[in-house]
């Protein structure tokens, strides 16, 4: 059974190397599959590529990666999943059958299986459903139609490989930078997000080191994480840190992180073992006192370690009132972060909490957009509550603030050393 993978993401703000597919590959290692990889991202022809790469290699199965069904962001919103479908349609004229699986993916599986008219979908981690899927298609069985990846981590510690696949120069030549993770899934709880709630799989702590030296072997040695948030347990954290450090040569890191929890040792060991910027995740919903100061002391002992902050703000939830926003901006204002982003359009998806909150109650209708004529959520629906003038007016005249949704950059391009 020979298997083609397939990048489709094409965003290029900035490129991002799908390594979701890396560890994917790894899986398969051992196993007998044979597999091509297919990445689309800097063809100037992907469809006489896709075809070509098709007549040569004559997969019996094309594993898309579905990374991102949106940008997420409006406006300037961009929606990727027909130009997929595109890509899906030519491998399935082919006789191909075809297995999705991503974080886009794992958003709205089956609405995305359906739309595709895919015939397998994993959703969350791929690496043990993928190879089980395989061989439940060899052995003539007849598998469900979506599998729960997460369901297939019976250990809380998880030991990976991950193979190289990719032309990574190119990716960096366009500002793209090397990806890793040290954990799957997310113990968040934001409402408006489809990774809140998932339980955690932590990857072992010295494979990620080793995993990182290989990579600076390579000639590679600035990575950004690659985790829902990195704070989800100290100890792993610290002890990645630490296999981080014993790499020889110093390696650079950005990461994001929740505002809790923290200590002064994770930020000692997170600066020993290279990390220079982290993307904070800030809301000003239920803003009181004791949180600001929990935030002071995070932000000092980032500052203390030479850590530098890019804070990505969410505001404007249903029935919130602005005036949170605006002491959230005085505040952060008067302190050591680099950069503030934003955001108040809340791209809605079902399964969330705020979806629950827009569905019950009828007179948030007002505030929904729909960029596109379709009025599925599969298609972006965005809920904004606090109108863009009065976002300008309470960051007008001060620098670091930005609002979110015009520029199309992330956080490590936009500080750089
Ligand atoms: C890190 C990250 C970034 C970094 C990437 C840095 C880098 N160089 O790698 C940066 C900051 C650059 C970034 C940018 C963007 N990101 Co981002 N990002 C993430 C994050 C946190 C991790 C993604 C990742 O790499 N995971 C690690 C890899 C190993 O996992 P994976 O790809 O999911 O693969 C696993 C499974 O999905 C599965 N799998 C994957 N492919 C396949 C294929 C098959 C066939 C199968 C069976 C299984 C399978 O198995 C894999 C191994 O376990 C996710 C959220 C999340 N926790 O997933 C958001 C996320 C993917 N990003 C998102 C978005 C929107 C963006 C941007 C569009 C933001 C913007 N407006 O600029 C850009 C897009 C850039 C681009 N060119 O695509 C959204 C997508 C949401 C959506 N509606 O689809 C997510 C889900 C966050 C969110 N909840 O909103 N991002």
């Amino acid at each position: 059974m020979k298997i083609l993978f397939v990048n489709p993401n094409r965003y290029r703000y900035p490129p991002v190397i799908p390594i979701g597919l890396e560890y994917l590959a790894g899986a398969l290692s051992g196993t007998g599959y044979a597999f091509d990889v297919l990445d689309l991202c800097f063809s100037d022809n992907p469809i006489e590529e896709l075809e070509t790469k098709i007549s040569e290699f004559r997969p019996d199965i094309a594993g898309f990666t579905i990374r991102q069904i949106d940008t997420v962001l409006f406006p300037n919103n961009e929606f990727f999943l027909p130009e997929i479908k595109e890509y899906v349609n030519i491998c399935k004229s082919s006789g191909c059958q075809i297995i999705l699986g991503g974080a886009g993916f794992s958003i709205m599986p089956l609405e995305i299986l359906k739309y595709m008219e895919a015939d397998y979908g994993i959703v969350g981690p791929g690496e043990i459903a993928f190879v089980e899927l395989l061989r439940t298609l060899q052995n003539h069985q007849i598998p469900d139609r979506i599998t729960d990846g997460f369901g297939y981590f019976m250990q809380n510690i998880y030991a990976f490989q991950r193979a190289r696949l990719f032309n990574y120069e190119q990716y960096l030549k366009n500002g793209g930078i090397v990806g890793f993770r040290t954990q799957i899934g997310c113990t968040g709880s934001c409402i408006f997000c489809t990774e809140a709630n998932k339980p955690v799989v932590y990857h072992k702590a010295d494979l990620v080191g080793n995993e990182l030296k290989l990579l600076k072997e390579q000639g590679y040695n600035h990575f950004h994480l690659c985790d829902s948030e990195f704070n989800m347990n100290l100890d792993h954290c610290i002890e990645v840190c630490k296999a981080i450090c014993s790499i020889s040569g110093p390696v650079r890191w950005t990461l994001y992180m929740k505002p809790e929890p923290f200590s002064d040792e994770l930020f000692y060991w997170l600066a020993k073992s290279g990390a220079d910027m982290l993307t904070l995740s800030l809301y000003t919903d239920n803003l009181d006192q004791s949180k600001i100061e929990n935030l002071s002391d995070f932000i000092s002992l980032a500052k203390k370690h030479s850590i530098k902050i890019a804070v990505d703000l969410s505001t404007g939830f249903p029935y919130e009132d602005i005036s949170g926003l605006q002491k959230m901006v005085d505040y952060l204002n008067t302190q050591p972060v680099e950069t503030v982003g934003v955001n108040a359009c809340y791209r809605l998806y079902p399964g969330t909490k705020l979806c629950s909150i827009v569905r019950n109650d009828p007179n948030l209708d007002k505030h929904l957009i729909y960029p596109n004529s379709d009025r599925s959520l599969l298609s972006p629906v965005f809920i904004n509550c606090f109108e863009l003038s009065e976002l300008q007016k309470l960051t007008k005249g001060k620098k670091k603030f930005r609002i979110e949704g015009f520029e199309k950059a992330t956080n490590y391009q936009r500080i750089k050393e």
